[in-house]
């Protein structure tokens, strides 16, 4: 199986980056995990994108906030499919990375998550990987049963509660 790269801008992101990591867990997909910010170190940024096909990974996913350029830096340097996930890591609690991650100019596109929406870019990055993976996508197919079945009960427990017998 291809592995999954999570980049993280500063290691302040990792909170959140710890989301993704959680489900890839999970999954049991394998990933690394690394400190790269396209600001403060862009030339090893650049690096990483470059060789991450050859390295056997399937898909990046790159967490930053601010003015978020690292999703973009690694679409300028890698045909991989990219995810980018918005930090809320300032006063403009995470628009400004939204926007950042986002906006990307036609030919190089970024998956945008939510803002903080780690797990989200763990699922993506998951389903990419499953498309040619059947022992994935029945993984994915059971984690989905398993959120339905929580729902459902949830519903019971509030229906009971004000809705009377
Ligand atoms: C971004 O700036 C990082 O991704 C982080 O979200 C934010 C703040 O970084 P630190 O100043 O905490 O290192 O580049």
């Amino acid at each position: 199986m291809k592995k999954v790269a999570i980049i993280m801008g500063s290691d302040s992101d990792l909170p959140v980056a710890e989301k993704a990591i959680d489900i890839l867990r999970e999954f049991e997909v394998p990933f690394e995990v690394h400190v790269y910010s396209a600001h403060r170190t862009p030339v090893q940024s650049a690096e990483f994108a470059a060789g991450a096909r050859e390295r056997d990974f399937g898909v990046i996913i790159a967490a930053a906030g601010k003015a978020a350029h690292l999703a973009g830096a690694m679409a300028a340097h890698s045909s991989l499919p990219i995810i980018g996930i918005p930090i809320k890591s300032s006063t403009l609690d995470g628009l400004d990375a939204l926007l950042s991650t986002v906006q990307m100019p036609t030919g190089l596109p970024v998956a945008t998550v939510a803002i903080d929406g780690a797990a989200n870019a763990a699922l993506l990055a998951i389903q990419i990987l499953a498309v040619y993976d059947t022992e994935l996508a029945s993984k994915l197919d059971a984690y989905r049963a398993a959120a339905s079945r929580k729902v459902l009960k949830n519903d019971m427990i509030i229906s009971e509660k004000y809705n009377g017998a």
